[in-house]
Formats: C-alpha cells, sequence, structure tokens
C-alpha cells in the first residue's frame, strides 16, 4: 500500500487518465477528492460518482467535487474539500486537459484561450493551493503534472495544446526549486497516444494504425497504464525525485527508424 493514508487530489478525475490515476491510488490505500468538470447531460449518476463508488466497493475513501479547473477558486474548494473531509493534502495530481484539435491558421483566440486556462492555467492554480495548504501542514508533499509525449513533439492540429504540455512541465520545474525547502517535489508524467474521450474522434482507423505502428510495444495505451507511475513520483518512493519527467508512451517517442 504505498500511497496509505495520503490524501490525493486530481483534477480530471472522473474519465480516462484521471479516473485511471484515481483508482489506482486507491488501490493504494489513498484518500481520494477528484474533480470533474460537468454532469451528463443525460442525467443519471455522473461519471464522477461512479468513480467514488468505485473507490468505495474497493473499501476506500473518496469524493467528488465540481468545478472549472480553470476557474482559480475550483482549486482552492478542491484544497478544502480535501481538509474538511480527510483532513489535509499530500499529493496533487494536475490531470485536466482538453485538446480539441484544430487547425492553425484560423484558431479562434476563445479556443485558445480556452486550452491555455484549462490545461496551463488550471495546473498553475492546483500547485499554488496544494502548495499552500502543504506547507501549512509541514510534512511536505508531491505535486505531479500530467503533461504529455506533445511537450517534446508537434501537431499540426495542437498548436494551441502542446504549448500547454510545455509549460506545465516548466512550471513543475520552477515549482521544484521554489517548493524543495518545504520537502514538496515537483514532477511530470508525460503520456503518450493514450485512448480515451480526448482523441475518440481524432483516431481515425488509418491514424490508429500508423500510431501502432510506431509504439514498439505495438499497442496505444490505456488510461490504467498511467497509475503506476503516478503511485511512484507521489509515494516515498520517489522521495528524492524532483523536476523530472517520467515519459510512458509505450516507446513512441524515441521511434524514429
Ligand atoms: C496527447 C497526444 C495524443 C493525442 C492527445 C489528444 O498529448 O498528442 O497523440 O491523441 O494528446
Amino acid at each position: 500500500m504505498l500511497l496509505k493514508d495520503k490524501v490525493v487530489v486530481i483534477t480530471g478525475g472522473s474519465r480516462g487518465i484521471g479516473r485511471g490515476i484515481a483508482l489506482g491510488c486507491a488501490k493504494e490505500g489513498a484518500k481520494v477528492v477528484i474533480n470533474y468538470a460537468r454532469d451528463p447531460e443525460t442525467g443519471g449518476k455522473s461519471p464522477a460518482q461512479e468513480v467514488v463508488d468505485s473507490i468505495h466497493a474497493m473499501g476506500g475513501s473518496a469524493v467528488a467535487v465540481k468545478g472549472n479547473i480553470a476557474d482559480p477558486t475550483t482549486s482552492r474548494e478542491l484544497i478544502a474539500a480535501a481538509v474538511a473531509e480527510f483532513g489535509g493534502v499530500d499529493v496533487c495530481v494536475a490531470n485536466a486537459g482538453i485538446c480539441p484539435f484544430h487547425s492553425f491558421l484560423d484558431m479562434p483566440p476563445e479556443l485558445l484561450r480556452e486550452t491555455v486556462g484549462v490545461n496551463f492555467e488550471g495546473t498553475y492554480f492546483l500547485a499554488q493551493a496544494g502548495a499552500n495548504q502543504m506547507i501549512k501542514q509541514g510534512r511536505g508533499g508531491s505535486i505531479i503534472a500530467i503533461s504529455s509525449i506533445s511537450k517534446l513533439v508537434g501537431g499540426e492540429f495542437q498548436t494551441h495544446y502542446t504549448p500547454t504540455k510545455a509549460a506545465q512541465h516548466s512550471l513543475m520545474q520552477s515549482c521544484a526549486i521554489a517548493l524543495g525547502r518545504y520537502g514538496i517535489r515537483c514532477n511530470s508524467v508525460l503520456p503518450g497516444t493514450i485512448l480515451t474521450d480526448i482523441n475518440k474522434e481524432d483516431l481515425t482507423p488509418e491514424k490508429t494504425a500508423a500510431f501502432n505502428q510506431r509504439v514498439p510495444l505495438g499497442r496505444l495505451g490505456q488510461p490504467d497504464d498511467l497509475a503506476g507511475s503516478v503511485v511512484f513520483l507521489a509515494s516515498d518512493m520517489a522521495r528524492y525525485i524532483t523536476g523530472a519527467e517520467i515519459l510512458v508512451d509505450g516507446g513512441m517517442f524515441v521511434n524514429l527508424q
């Protein structure tokens, strides 16, 4: 139980990579606070509540908090919920992200600003709110940005997106310096192409086949392929690691030929 009694806050935790991380941290004993942006239009039980129920079913503890992570008050509400429900916060995972694929030359300013707001500013606000609480607690902590392979490479229809992935890790590097004196570690995980809602329309059969050819491990990633790297960085196993990045992409990045 690598995360026994640790409190983990995860943005965008109701689906995709965030859901995989939430379940993975709970399996290692963490108490989990998941953020989600909106309820389903179809009504019924929300995906966020499904994740909470799944964690309860494994004997774990979890709560869900709705809010737009681009709004700085949401991060403060998430941390307040962690303190109220579980007595504090030990790990913050900035996972929430959007990537509405769009061409560069006619990129609408509002789409650019929304993507920067969620992906970069949302990471900034969570790190800031989490670090302030961790410093009050006096027992250090771990801040993890879910960046991307797209921090390292570009995408024709991702000109609004890839810079935010690079910015997330640059933020972790600077926060590692600013927060090291408090025992707070700041690192990034760089997923490759992971099969989630974010790319299900983009991944046509042709693109999927081409990507599979590029991945030495022979398949695109699944959300739970990310849990281990996040649990590791969240845990005391990574006690001397800060300002670092872990590429979790099946070898996609290095495979030029
Ligand atoms: C990732 C990477 C993947 C893409 C998703 C949306 O950072 O670029 O290839 O499918 O974003």
